[in-house]
């Protein structure tokens, strides 16, 4: 039995009288900020004021009743699924816990310190602050990017100490259930499902971990979707056996099919326990072989090699009592309405909850998943730093391991690769050695037993771990961060021909509406102080600019700066993604950085902390989608390519024309194709050479390009041959109709010319 003790909290600094309601989720920012102790900590830069509130620290108090018939269960745990982070906890005074890693789950035995009647549970959570600043001067220096000094010596997530798209706020609280837990006779520990697949059923073995006596047994029902209970027996060392199974497969590929596994831990036939879980069943594996190009690295789930698309997920607030289901929920279907399959869980934030899990199961999204380290070294000659981290690795695993949606776990983001990089030189033997010990022996072979159906990926990027070239383009997976952080070009995304880039981005600002939430008119200028410290990347608001500069002309006012900022960042990924997908074969993923925002400010994003969409993700949409049209351009060169990742041949017409600003055709042509399932198909190639060879006719002609298959499904774009800087757009009279339909409204534009980027949004909502 569960009861939840989430309710009437209270929250006092310690050392003072005053005294906040507060419930669970709770933390100190947010109860500030509900209670108007703070302003916005996102607005303008109060961030500071919240930094320093973490230097003080905090008691967390509740009341609550436990009835004799609790008391005198066979056991009585208090449980906390996330303490945020240094903490004491006593119950009634008395001192039963001490907690140091935010990423794990604890569970205290409380049946000697618990009374009948009303009970006092205490939390003092402690200066996050302090604790990396004392750490720092007493462990000394350990390597470590972009947030404050100490931050890899705490399991608290590193992004909460700053990092270079988001505020240094360490709030400190309870961010996920506290409860009561009472059992009789026995309880269910842990269950491991794991499937072995057969030409027409599916093997399942459980691995299960009960205590109590030797009179329990553990029985599975089995439901399918319909709720009709396809079998029920007795869990034994024998295989469960789902005959003619229905498989889940990720978003495009097939259906989400999710099976209930029902099971009940009985004691002479009385259920004592119980636990359920939606279970997929597929195939996951990661197929990496030799070949040609060098060693592959591709999804494969049921047998089918998958190009994963999609974008790396960080945490979404910095003030964690702000997550929820709802919002999550959100998030994860504006990636499916932009046609990721995948997404990213980037090792610098926090494990995510259950149900984020459960809408990745649901919608078809298949996850990378980083154990929570990030660009730092971490030490271990502190044995009770490694021994909570592999308590947090085992937690964890076994939260999770159960959803159909997890395609590998990964050890840690960037650090294999920066062992080998030149800000690294010079560091010492030693200090690899513990990169090795902690990433390809502690953590490896905790997620080895703990889910041994699983790839374990020591890094990322990695070719396969030793510091074998990490970074090495085809092998293994690649962060290629030349283009934004080494200035080149975007059009540089074409000399690579990476396996599986999980890392790619260009940043934008957001839009104004989003802008006007953290400034005043005065600071709506990028170089005010104000909109650089929300630029959390150094010198970056410069390089927007450095960037546009080659591409774009200069913008007439602030609002529209931040547009076409969105517009380079969007032109930029796409460039990049086109490319590899064209590539599909060599290339099989692409997971650009990022996908989503902690607080307002610039950053790679492709929707803003408010769910708002920029240009890149409206683009996503279209270079993500299953069928994409999309032309290789060099000089005045042109192949059209059709890059189908359905699992439908695609058959249809290609027409193309070369066509003025003002719409006089140059050149058209049109061609009748097929294009097999999950194949890029070079349609034609063009030169347009003699039409175009003076500055001045290359400057007016635009190439759009269409296809449209069997079921009138339309895809299109268009090319320009010169920066946009120096087209020769007309000014366009754009025409607009309203129509609508039972549950929507359809708005149809029309333009008299060649109309590159408009945009549509509405002053109240959006859209
Ligand atoms: C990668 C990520 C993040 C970072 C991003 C942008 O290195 O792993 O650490 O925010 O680049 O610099």
């Amino acid at each position: 039995m569960k009861q939840l003790l989430n309710e009437n909290w209270t929250i006092c600094k310690k050392g003072s009288t005053h005294t906040y309601s507060a419930s669970i989720p709770g933390s100190v920012i947010d109860t500030y900020y509900k209670n108007s102790v703070i302003d916005d900590p996102y607005f303008r830069d109060n961030e500071k004021i919240a930094y320093d509130i973490s230097r003080d620290d905090f008691i967390f108090t509740k009341s609550f009743v436990i009835s004799e018939e609790q008391l005198e269960s066979d056991y009585l745990f208090l449980c906390f699924e996330g303490i945020d982070t240094i903490s004491d906890i006593y119950l009634n005074d008395k001192k039963i816990a001490s907690t140091d890693n935010m990423h794990r789950t604890y569970r205290f035995d409380i049946r000697d310190e618990s009374v009948p009647g009303t009970n006092q549970i205490k939390v003092i959570l402690y200066s996050p602050v302090q604790y990396i600043e004392k750490k720092w001067k007493n462990r000394g220096y350990a390597w470590g990017v972009n947030a404050r000094d100490g931050y890899q010596y705490i399991r608290k997530a590193h992004y909460m100490f700053g990092w270079d798209w988001g505020p240094a706020i360490p709030d400190q609280g309870i961010f996920r259930d506290v409860y009561l837990e009472t059992y009789n006779k026995g309880y269910i520990e842990d269950i491991y499902i794991t499937q072995k697949h057969n030409k027409d059923s599916v093997d399942i073995h459980i691995r299960k971990n009960i205590v109590g006596d030797h009179k329990m047994s553990l029985r599975l029902d089995v439901f399918d979707e319909d709720h009709v209970l396809i079998t029920s027996e007795l869990v034994s060392d024998k295989p469960v056996i789902i005959s003619q199974p229905h498989l889940w497969w990720p978003r495009e590929y097939g259906e989400q099919y999710l099976y209930t596994f029902s099971f009940t831990l009985l004691h002479d036939n009385e259920a004592v326990d119980s636990k359920k879980y939606s279970i997929g069943l597929r195939t996951m594996e990661v197929k990496r072989e030799k070949d040609v190009f060098g060693e592959s690295f591709t999804f494969m789930v049921n047998g089918i090699e998958i190009f994963a698309k999609g974008a790396n997920y960080i945490p979404e607030d910095c003030i964690l009592p702000r997550l929820s289901r709802e919002r999550t929920e959100k998030v994860i279907e504006m990636a499916v309405k932009a046609n990721f399959n995948s997404i990213r869980v980037w090792g610098g934030g926090i494990y995510p909850a259950d149900y984020f899990f459960d809408l990745c199961d649901q919608h078809g999204l298949m996850v990378w998943h980083d154990f929570m380290f990030a660009c730092a070294e971490y030490r271990l000659d502190d044995q009770v730093f490694v021994d909570t981290i592999k308590e947090e690795i085992k937690d964890n695993v076994r939260r999770l391991r159960h959803h159909a949606s997890i395609a590998l776990w990964c050890g840690n983001n960037e650090m294999e690769w920066l062992w080998k990089d030149e800000q690294t030189e010079g560091r010492k033997q030693e200090q690899m050695d513990e990169y090795l010990v902690l990433f390809e022996d502690i953590i490896q072979k905790i997620a080895e037993k703990e889910d041994p159906d699983r790839l374990y990926w020591p890094a990322s990027p990695s070719s396969g771990g030793g510091f074998d070239e990490p970074n090495a383009e085809n092998r293994g997976d690649v962060h290629y961060w030349d283009v934004w952080h080494k200035e080149k070009p975007f059009q540089d995304y074409r000399k690579y021909y990476f396996r599986f880039c999980s890392e790619f981005g260009f940043q934008s600002f957001p839009c104004l509406k989003t802008v006007e939430t953290f400034t005043l008119k005065e600071d709506q200028n990028v170089f005010s102080y104000i909109m650089e410290s929300h630029q959390k990347n150094d010198g970056a608001n410069g390089r927007i600019l450095s960037y546009l500069s080659k591409n774009f002309r200069y913008p007439n006012d602030f609002d529209s700066l931040l547009y076409v900022s969105q517009l380079l960042q969007a032109e930029a990924i796409k460039y990049g993604v086109e490319h590899w997908r064209r590539n599909r074969g060599r290339c099989m993923g692409s997971i650009y950085w990022q996908y989503n925002d902690c607080w307002p400010g610039p950053s790679w994003s492709s929707i803003d902390c408010f769910n708002r969409w920029k240009a890149l993700h409206y683009f996503a949409k279209k270079f993500y989608a299953p069928t994409l049209i999309s032309v290789e351009e060099e000089g005045f060169k042109a192949t059209i390519h059709v890059s189908n990742e359905s699992k439908h041949i695609q058959k249809g017409t290609v027409a193309w024309s070369l066509e003025t600003a003002d719409r006089q055709v140059l050149d058209h042509g049109k061609h009748e194709i097929t294009v097999s399932e999950h194949t890029d198909f070079p349609v034609c190639h063009l030169d347009f050479q003699s039409l175009l060879s003076d500055f001045e006719s290359a400057k007016s002609a635009y190439l759009k390009y269409e296809f449209k298959n069997e079921n009138n499904e339309l895809f299109s774009s268009s090319i320009i041959f010169v920066p946009q800087k120096y087209f020769d757009f007309k000014k366009p009279l754009i025409n607009y109709e309203v129509s609508q339909t039972d549950n929507r409204y359809v708005i149809t534009l029309r333009s008299n010319t060649y109309a590159k980027y408009v945009e549509i949004s509405f002053n109240d909502f959006d859209g």
